[in-house]
């Protein structure tokens, strides 16, 4: 299989989401999301630059299937946005359930990106709100950093993962996933076709086992 050799300089592994409360007994729990954890350590330590997000929601937040009362969660409902899933109660900021796993080891992460702090609007991506116009402002941290490609993995492959993936390409950015180190919620299908979307979109589907430290 070609190997793929980071570049220490330019490209960033971004770790979406690995919080307690998308893992198993947590909140919104990915089946196996934990899983994703030793992948993750072993990943950070061939790249010079890593960065973390946060789901970091106030209480009552939109996407909170508890906002709106006679609705359930995972029921989808339209907003100003589009399409929004209604979510569990999760990754309330401060909670236990919103911390980044304890077994997380990337101590050389430069940046944590919190992300969903506004009420009325879902963030899924690390790029933009869910509104898709709405920036994180992490684009313009990348590009002053001469960061240029960008490598995912975490939680979920099917909605933060992959909205961050398809917004880093939107932007410019080469963008690399790792399956293994990412699981999905699955809903309906979602899983399936973030990987079709991601595909088309450009984004390169990758396994740990393909990236080399450099030299
Ligand atoms: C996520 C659903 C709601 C994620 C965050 O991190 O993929 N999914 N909030
Ligand atoms: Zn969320």
């Amino acid at each position: 299989m070609t190997r793929v050799v980071v570049d220490p300089d330019r490209d960033v592994l971004i770790a979406i989401d690995v919080q307690v409360d998308f893992c198993p007994g947590g909140a919104l729990a990915v089946p196996e999301g934990d899983a994703v954890v030793p992948v993750i350590n072993r990943l950070g330590a061939a790249f010079r630059h890593g960065i973390l997000t946060q789901d970091w929601h106030p209480a009552g937040h939109r996407s909170f299937a508890s906002s709106y009362p006679g609705r359930r969660p995972y029921d989808t409902i339209e907003v100003a946005y589009g399409p929004q899933v209604l979510w569990p109660d999760h990754c309330v900021q401060e909670s236990a359930g919103a911390a980044v796993h304890p077994g997380l080891a990337l101590p050389h992460a430069e940046l944590v990106l919190r992300k969903g702090f506004r009420a009325e609007i879902d963030s899924y991506s690390a790029f933009f709100e869910n509104d898709r116009r709405t920036p994180t402002g992490l684009a313009g941290y990348l590009r002053e950093r001469g960061l240029t490609r960008v490598v995912l993995c975490g939680l979920a492959l099917d909605y933060c993962v992959a909205y961050s993936a398809i917004d880093a390409r939107r932007l410019g950015f080469e963008t690399a996933v790792i399956e293994d180190a990412c699981r999905a919620i699955d809903l309906a299908g979602s899983r399936a076709r973030a990987l079709d979307d991601m595909y088309a979109s450009g984004v390169a589907l990758a396994r740990a086992s393909v990236l080399s430290p450099a030299g």
